[in-house]
């Protein structure tokens, strides 16, 4: 978090547009003192290091009790408006903004979880419990994932991918172009852009926080967002995080202290996305989800479609009923009943047709659209068949180039999503089919 407190001390004396838009000006003056964002930054810190591994619920209350807390301690730490009466009146309730305080705060959060999706819900806990406007929430997930890619060895690059897949900023701007046009503002989304900017110009920590104040703006908001990403990225220098402690008080830096501790002991992990063969039958296979190759009725059929319902039981072919059939290439998703995978992911393969290049888009689409499906029930473990190889006819060997290549393209669209993914093969054939596929014998035609 010093990275983010020195981006609000150092940014403050130019916030309201009081720069020059230079990276050439003394790093501290008497002006450079804490603000709201390090108050907060600090309550929310507090908050979610007294919840690790609590229910959401917990957190959520949390967070609101220490707002309130450090901004009673604080009062005159320079809030916006909504968020100085919201702090006044007690309440708990929050009020729809998009304002950039929920992007501020949040920088502890990037530190503390084991993984990329924790991080983003607890992100969005942190921003809810006032700026629950979307893009309050999204300000707020995309600066946390920052922290957290940077910190567990992604790019640049990488990040800069996730951050425009995922929340859709415009990052394609340098910051030449943003500086002439942009002044104070304190939006999420005209401030977590450019501070991301900010970050991915600069070459070591200290640049980022001056080409972050270079940019103007919300200047303090603006280069802590830039200085949290970028501590995670490069650290900070020791005589900056020593200049940080000196202008703290004694109770913030105890708070500091306490998260040092705490999260060098936090192990990051980078969930992988992997693809492996298991031989025999699906129904038999422990993971959160299997793939039926099914028929557009759902009602059940011969081969793994036949298999899938034997074993899951009537209470399956009950809830296919209530689905209205699927469109080929669609998906479509059920419990698992007496199977051991807690879902069913039901699609519908192409009757192969030789020639028709149709046939390929639509395979691909039921493992595209069933990972999707799968992904937004937060399942991790997935089994498919060869889908249309059997009854539909579809020749094994193009059918297992389509699903690898599908699958792999998914995987890179999804680096963090952590998906393990079983090819379940029926017969040998169908075995060495995928092997030579991923072994990269076959190339596509
Ligand atoms: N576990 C794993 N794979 C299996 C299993 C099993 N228990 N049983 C068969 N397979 P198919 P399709 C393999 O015909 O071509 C149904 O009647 C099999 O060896 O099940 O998409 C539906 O209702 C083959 O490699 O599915 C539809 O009408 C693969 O699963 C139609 O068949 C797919 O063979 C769908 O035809």
């Amino acid at each position: 978090m010093f990275g983010a407190i020195l981006g609000d001390m150092i940014g403050a004396p130019y916030e309201f547009d009081r720069g020059n838009k230079t990276k050439e000006f003394p790093l501290f003056s008497r002006e450079s003192e804490y603000t709201d964002d390090t108050a907060m930054t600090i309550a929310v810190a507090e908050a979610l290091m007294d919840t690790l591994g609590k229910p959401d619920g917990e957190i959520h209350d949390a967070l609101i009790r220490s707002m309130h807390k450090w901004g009673r301690m604080y009062p005159d730490a320079g809030y916006g408006g909504m968020f100085y009466r919201w702090l006044l009146s007690g309440s708990t309730q929050p009020y729809g903004s998009y304002g950039n305080g929920s992007a501020m705060r949040v920088s502890s959060a990037g530190w503390l979880y084991d993984s990329l999706e924790t991080t983003r819900r607890v992100a969005a806990l942190t921003a809810a419990v006032t700026h629950n406007h979307p893009e309050g929430i999204k300000g707020a997930e995309a600066v946390a994932s920052a922290i957290y890619l940077a910190r567990t060895g992604a790019g640049k690059a990488e990040i800069k991918d996730y951050i425009v897949r995922e929340f859709g900023y415009n990052l394609s701007r340098t910051c030449d172009q943003i500086r002439p046009t942009y002044h104070h503002v304190e939006t999420c989304q005209k401030t977590v852009p450019e501070a991301i900017t900010a970050f991915l110009e600069g070459t070591d920590f200290e640049d980022v926080i001056r080409t972050a104040v270079s940019l103007g703006g919300d200047c303090d908001t603006l280069t802590c967002i830039a200085g949290g990403i970028a501590e995670a990225f490069y650290g900070v220098p020791e005589a900056l995080a020593a200049e940080c402690k000196a202008r703290l008080p004694k109770d913030m830096r105890a708070v500091l202290e306490r998260f040092d501790a705490l999260r060098t002991r936090v192990r990051p992990t980078r969930p992988e996305n992997r693809i492996c063969l298991e031989m025999g039958d699906i129904t038999l296979l422990d993971v959160d989800a299997i793939v039926n190759a099914a028929n557009k009725s759902l009602l059940g059929g011969g081969g793994v479609d036949g298999a899938i319902h034997r074993a899951a039981g009537p209470c399956l072919l009950e809830e296919c009923r209530g689905l209205g059939g699927c469109e080929t290439g669609e998906a479509k998703i059920t419990d698992g009943y007496r199977l051991k995978a807690r879902h069913v992911i039901h699609t519908v393969g192409p009757v192969y047709r030789a020639g028709d290049t149709k046939c390929k888009l639509l395979l691909s689409d039921c493992y595209r659209n069933s990972l999707e499906l799968a992904k937004a029930h937060n399942i991790h473990t997935i089994a498919f068949p060869a889908i249309s190889t059997g009854a539909y006819g579809y020749p094994r060997q193009e059918a297992a180039m389509v699903a690898i290549l599908t699958i792999t393209a998914w995987f890179a669209e999804n680096p963090y999503y952590g998906m393990t993914v079983v090819m379940s093969c029926f017969d040998e054939q169908t075995r060495r089919c995928y092997q030579n596929v991923m072994d990269g014998f076959v190339k596509e035609n």
